[in-house]
């Protein structure tokens, strides 16, 4: 199987990555769903839409801040560091990740499509305010602040720059991640339960498009059936031996 995919990466002219929150397991980050998968005992689908953040902001933001806190001490493991060389290397045109978690940047993949935003960035809800706290330098004020965020500029409540369930998605991040999915012929599917729309179209349109799909997952998912090849294997461990 390992050869089979390492024969369909070297192979392939124009090969995209699409990501999860499994990749990002290995690093310390817990996902959403499946094994492991506690978001501090609260379903995503609860939890992550604006309507719960409307009914108790000092929920969410609890969670997030505890969130943001785990996730800045998080180093990129050797999965985010294996598709950062394949990119350097030229066989990698792009990550297209659905995680917040900025881990494959820290890595230093260049082509980054974020589909659900940024957990290090706010933005205002009533205003066109936007900061990038790690850029800004204040994320550690940030965190150790109790009371609700408010925007510098007009004192409406901060949120988290991250997609929620009924939320669409960035336009253009999402136009561009559809482009790049009809134009390659194979996709690295990685740590996803795939059952999140419209970023699990993703695959999909590669596969309807002609390309390949090599899927890495401990547990099947929702992209299993469409896998020309399904490495049952955590993300470090398959991307260590599908290196070139
Ligand atoms: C490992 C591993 C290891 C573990 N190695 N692997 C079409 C059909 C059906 C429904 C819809 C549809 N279109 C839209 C919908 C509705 C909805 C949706 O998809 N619902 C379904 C759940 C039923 N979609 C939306 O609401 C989206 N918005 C939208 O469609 O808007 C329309 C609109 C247009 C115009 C105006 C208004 C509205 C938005 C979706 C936003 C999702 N947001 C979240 C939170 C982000 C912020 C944050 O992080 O705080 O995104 S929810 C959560 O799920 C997060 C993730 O990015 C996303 C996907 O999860 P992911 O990454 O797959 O994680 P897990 O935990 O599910 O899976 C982990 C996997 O890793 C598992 O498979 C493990 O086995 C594996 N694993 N260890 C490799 N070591
Ligand atoms: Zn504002």
């Amino acid at each position: 199987m390992i050869e089979e995919a390492a024969k369909l990466l070297a192979r392939s002219r124009f090969a995209i990555a699409f990501t999860g929150a499994g990749i990002s397991a290995e690093s310390g980050v817990p996902t959403f769903r499946g094994f492991n998968g506690l978001w501090k005992k609260h379903r995503p689908e609860e939890l992550a839409t604006p309507e719960a953040f409307e009914k108790d902001p000092h929920l969410v933001w609890e969670l997030y801040r505890w969130r943001m806190n785990l996730i800045r001490k998080a180093r990129p493991n050797s999965a985010h560091h294996a598709l950062a060389e394949l990119e350097e290397m030229g066989i990698l045109k792009a990550v297209i990740t659905q995680n917040v978690d900025d881990l494959h940047r820290e890595a230093g993949t260049k082509n980054l499509i974020e589909l659900h935003g940024n957990i290090f960035r706010v933005r205002c809800t009533s205003c066109s305010y936007r900061e990038n706290l790690k850029e800004s330098g204040r994320l550690e004020e940030f965190l150790a602040e109790k009371e609700l965020p408010r925007c510098p500029r007009c004192g409406s409540l901060l949120r988290p720059d991250v997609v929620w369930f009924n939320e669409p998605l960035p336009r253009k991040a999402l136009d561009e991640a559809f482009k790049l999915a009809e134009r390659a012929d194979l996709v690295l599917v990685i740590g996803t339960s795939g059952v999140v729309y419209p970023a699990a179209y993703v695959p999909q349109i590669v596969k309807e498009t002609g390309g390949k799909v090599i899927e890495i997952n401990p547990e099947e998912s929702g992209i299993t059936p469409i896998a020309d090849v399904f490495l049952r294997c955590p993300a470090g461990q398959a991307m260590e031996k599908l290196m070139p």
